[in-house]
């Protein structure tokens, strides 16, 4: 494990950068080019760890994948072109890949092992397990199939109804893989609106979905055709600068060709309402609209955030909670126990770090409270081993007085391998 010394207290932050591409829509373009028949080109590809172990599984899996730092090109062979891998499937930390993938083999005749690490070891599978199981895949692993290792046999599915229990768009986008191959129809309906990447990505690679409202519906048998994918920069990636020019002095940070999906952007809408200083150019849509995201800084105010926003920020809760510990007055995040099957339980991590630093924050179950405008004050801090937690706490150094130490900085090479070098930039000469 890495220990890392923080940059602390800084005087400005200015600058423009370009985040790296998105991490959902880079694992998808993957496992869309590899069910695809011909040839898919993904550019601006999310090369971080977690979008790696999708390349890899798909590459045991048979597909022929050729990735140059962040251009992708793969030969699809549609899915019969998947072939049964001799190896265990590795996921490595990536929750996306195991949940979506398990959609695509769930239509397969042939037999999977998968793990990943000791993260994805605590994460419920449950979710995409009993609607695969309903659609007709054999499918075991510990607990009755909740956590990894899991061993997964598919076969010919059937078209079933299905009530999302939880907003999530992992067990959403897994149905829908699953679905496309299924006999009949499958219907999803979601409790709120989770981000529609899967589906944007179907109508991409020639295929037919139908959306309603909270309901989506998609017919089995469809075959997709390979095609070209430029992935948008990562909104989830840019929150972290986004928070970092509006809570310290004398700033202005650019952030160019950010992915702008309604579904992704309540950071946005959270910024504004907490009074900062956020201007947006938004590009024309190829598939997935864009901009530029120009924040200074601002005087930050604590609001309440939850219902059908929370699906819209899930993965900027971590730093919207920093964001909230500088603010003046309460900040109170609600309904949003889903942050504790995350690669953290980030309700307890959040709260567990950012308190050693000084803050005023407390867990509930579901959600935090944070009572803003406390100084904070150094300490060795840890990522626990969740990229958005390690993030997170760089930028805390950045309004923090005194010196303080990172430990399990590496977890940040999941979804930011450049984030240090990009917040190097950044900081005065
Ligand atoms: O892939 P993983 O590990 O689940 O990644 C996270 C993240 O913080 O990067 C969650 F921990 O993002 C998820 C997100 O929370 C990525 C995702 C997707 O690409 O579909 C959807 C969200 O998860 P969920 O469970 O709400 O569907």
């Amino acid at each position: 494990m890495n220990t890392r010394k923080l940059q602390t207290k800084i005087s400005s932050l200015r600058g423009s950068i370009k985040v790296p591409g998105d991490k959902s829509i880079s694992h998808r373009s993957i496992m869309f080019g590899s069910i695809a028949e011909g040839k898919t080109t993904v550019e601006n590809f999310l090369p971080g760890a977690d979008c790696l172990s999708t390349i890899s599984c798909f590459k045991a899996l048979g597909v022929q994948i050729s990735a140059d730092g962040d251009s992708v090109s793969i030969i699809g062979k549609g899915l019969e072109g998947l072939i049964e891998p001799v190896e265990q499937l590795d996921v490595g930390n990536s929750g996306t890949t195991i949940r979506l993938m398990m959609g695509i083999l769930a239509g397969i005749d042939f037999h999977v092992s998968i793990q990943g690490d000791s993260s994805i070891a605590k994460r419920p599978m449950n979710r995409v397990v009993q609607p695969l199981r309903q659609m007709g895949a054999k499918i075991d692993g510990r607990k009755d199939g909740n956590f990894t290792p899991l061993s997964l046999r598919g076969g010919q599915l059937r078209g079933i109804r299905y009530e999302l229990p939880v907003a999530s768009a992992q067990v959403k986008s897994s149905i829908l893989l699953a679905g496309l191959q299924a006999e009949g129809e499958t219907v999803i309906i979601e409790p709120e609106k989770t981000r529609d990447h899967t589906e944007r990505m179907i109508s991409l690679f020639g295929g037919e979905i139908e959306k309603d409202g909270h309901k989506i519906t998609i017919k089995g048998g469809q075959k997709l055709k390979g095609t070209h994918i430029s992935v948008p920069g990562d909104i989830s990636s840019a929150a972290f600068f986004m928070a970092a020019a509006a809570i310290t002095e004398n700033s202005e940070v650019v952030l160019e060709n950010v992915g702008l999906n309604p579904t992704r952007t309540g950071i946005i809408d959270v910024l504004k309402e907490m009074g900062a200083d956020i201007t947006i150019d938004q590009a024309e849509e190829s598939g997935e609209p864009y901009g530029t995201i120009t924040v200074r800084s601002s005087q930050l105010r604590g609001i309440t955030i939850g219902g059908s926003l929370i699906p819209r920020l899930i993965d900027e809760i971590p730093i919207i909670a920093l964001l909230a510990a500088h603010a003046s007055g309460t900040t109170i995040i609600k309904d949003a126990a889903e942050l504790k099957v995350k690669e953290t339980n980030r309700i307890d991590t959040v709260a567990g770090e950012l308190s050693k630093l000084g803050a005023d924050i407390l867990a509930a179950d579901d959600g935090l409270i944070i009572k803003g405008g406390k100084p904070l004050a150094g300490n060795t801090v840890s990522s626990h081993g969740d990229h958005r937690i390690g993030m997170m706490l760089a930028i805390a150094g950045l309004i923090t007085e005194g010196e303080m130490n990172l430990t399990g900085s590496e977890a940040i090479e999941v979804s930011y391998p450049q984030f240090f070098d990009h917040l190097n930039t950044l900081l005065p000469s």
